[in-house]
């Protein structure tokens, strides 16, 4: 009987036991139950932090990408939409000198296919030739024509148009001529008595003149005796018809 009774108490206190171990791991549960919410709830704060660090890092981005891509808008003009927005009179060309000063040009000057015949003025109107590689460089520039003045040269890159040569009017009427393997600018003078000359000049890439020679004759008397030169040396009447036959074809 005793062993009955220690059996059945044993098994009360077993429940009880396990009743109250239950209870405790109810409790417990509950407890991390609560704790893994804060834990989630934190995370997500932690992770919404992140969203609105990287939104603010995408909006850098995307003004980074903006900035880019209106640096990339004017790198991106082609030389010929360059040239024909100059053409227009929507923006205006730098003029290389050889001063400090900042000299533009602007297409309104210039009379263009189109212009009626009367109002065309010989020294103003100006014909679009076919671009040339004039400085070497791989690129072609452009070039406007004019009867009395010659070639008004451009070079359009960079989201500028840069005139770098232009006729000076019949003591230095502009053209370009392909000579040993190069093209060179030409300014010429052989429409006035007393003297005849040519100066050539070589552009690279950056519109530097890179090699240049002068050759002409001088006959300042106007007696038919005349002094034919290259440079500072004297050469003679067929060497200067030969390189003449050369440079003007
Ligand atoms: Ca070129």
């Amino acid at each position: 009987m005793k062993k009955g009774i220690v059996k059945r108490e044993l098994c009360v206190l077993i429940s009880v036991g396990m009743l109250t171990s239950c209870g405790k791991a109810d409790v417990s549960t509950n407890t991390g139950i609560t704790q893994e919410v804060a834990t989630k709830e934190a995370t997500t704060i932690e992770a919404k932090k992140d969203e609105a660090t990287t939104i603010e890092a995408k909006k850098d981005e995307a003004t980074t990408i903006e900035v880019k891509t209106d640096e990339a808008k004017a790198d991106e003009t082609t030389p010929e939409e360059l040239f024909k927005a100059f053409c227009e009179g929507e923006i205006t060309a730098e003029v290389k000198t050889t001063g400090s000063e900042e000299v533009t040009m602007d297409a309104s000057f210039f009379q263009f296919l189109g212009t009626p015949e009367e109002e065309i003025d010989p020294n103003l109107y100006v014909t679009i030739a076919d671009p040339v590689d004039l400085d070497n460089d791989g690129e072609v520039e452009f070039i406007l024509e004019n009867e009395i003045y010659g070639d008004n040269c451009f070079d359009c890159k960079d989201g500028e148009v840069v005139c770098f040569a232009q006729g000076e009017g019949t003591t230095g009427y502009c053209f370009y001529t392909n000579y040993d393997g190069a093209n060179w600018i030409v300014h010429s003078d052989s429409t006035h008595e007393g003297r005849c000359t040519y100066n050539l000049e070589k552009y690279d890439g950056n519109l530097e003149v890179v090699d240049s020679f002068t050759f002409g004759w001088e006959d300042w008397d106007d007696d038919g005796n005349k002094r034919y030169y290259k440079d500072a040396q004297d050469i003679t009447e067929e060497e200067f018809e030969a390189l003449k036959a050369e440079i003007v074809k």
